[in-house]
Formats: structure tokens, C-alpha cells, sequence
């Protein structure tokens, strides 16, 4: 699939003590951050994104609950399940999103820009024709 992959990330530490995860801009992500937010009580019957992205790109790494991600390239489709700290999802520009059944979720997105609307896709008609 373009522009979208699965991440792995490795926790220090034990089951002891509990973990603790860094991540690093350009190392741990493929950019410089400029901006993070998080999706949290979210209803589990709630469907949102709807929309892809210009330029930005962006990791999703779901730090509580369970969350699936719906991606389409214009070409590829598939439904990544966020189910854990460690996992993370990539998702770069033309890449259509929609994010369901949160459950009790705690999703992080890691950005590399600050959010401009003018960078965002929403109508799927135009997306279709971009992609
Ligand atoms: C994405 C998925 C994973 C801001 O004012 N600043 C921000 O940084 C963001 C992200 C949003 N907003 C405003 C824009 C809307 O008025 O917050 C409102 C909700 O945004 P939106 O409907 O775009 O939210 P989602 O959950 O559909 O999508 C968000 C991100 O917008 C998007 O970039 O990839 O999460």
C-alpha cells in the first residue's frame, strides 16, 4: 500500500517496573514533529476522519483501548487494529482515513505540521480524482 505502513516500537523496561517508550523525531518517525493531539472518549458507535491529507504526515499509536484505522491509498484498502502501545500505524499524504470502534481509546497522533484545514482532503469525490 502507498504512503501507509504498520510501526513497531519497543518499550524499556519490565513487567517489574512497567515500560516507558521514547520516540524521537526523524528516528523513531520518518519526520520532524511539529505537533501532536490525541482522540480520547470517543463513543464506540462514532466513525470519524473521513478525509486524507495533502502533505502531512503522521503516526498513530493507540496508548490506551483499542481502535481500528480504515486506510485507501485510491488503489489498496485495509483495516489496521490499534490495539497496544507498541504498535503504531504511518500515514502519509493521499491516503484516505477512517477511524471506528474506539474502544476506550487514548489515540496519539504524531504530526509533522501544525494544522492548516487547507491541507486536508474531505470531499471523497475530489480524493478519488488526487489519488
Ligand atoms: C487525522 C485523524 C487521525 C484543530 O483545531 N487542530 C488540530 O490539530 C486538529 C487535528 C483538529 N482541529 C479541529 C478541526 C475540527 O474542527 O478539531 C476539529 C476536529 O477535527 P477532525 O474532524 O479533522 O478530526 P478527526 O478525528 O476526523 O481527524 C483527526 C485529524 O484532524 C486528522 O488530521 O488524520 O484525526
Amino acid at each position: 500500500m502507498k504512503n501507509c505502513y504498520d510501526m513497531s516500537f519497543k518499550g524499556i523496561g519490565n513487567k517489574e517496573v512497567g515500560f516507558l517508550l521514547p520516540v524521537e523525531q526523524n528516528c523513531d518517525v520518518p519526520f520532524t514533529i511539529k505537533r501532536i493531539y490525541y482522540l480520547y472518549d470517543v463513543p464506540l458507535n462514532i466513525r470519524r476522519g473521513y478525509h486524507a491529507h495533502k502533505k502531512l504526515e503522521q503516526v498513530l499509536i493507540c496508548l490506551k483501548g483499542k481502535v481500528k484505522i480504515q486506510v485507501y491509498d485510491g488503489n489498496v484498502e485495509k483495516v489496521i487494529v490499534l490495539d497496544k502501545p507498541t504498535k503504531g500505524l504511518y500515514i502519509g499524504p493521499f491516503v484516505w482515513r477512517e477511524m471506528f470502534d474506539f474502544e476506550d481509546a487514548v489515540l496519539l497522533v504524531i504530526a509533522s505540521d501544525f494544522y492548516s484545514e487547507s491541507d486536508y482532503i474531505r470531499d471523497y469525490k475530489q480524493f478519488l480524482i488526487l489519488s
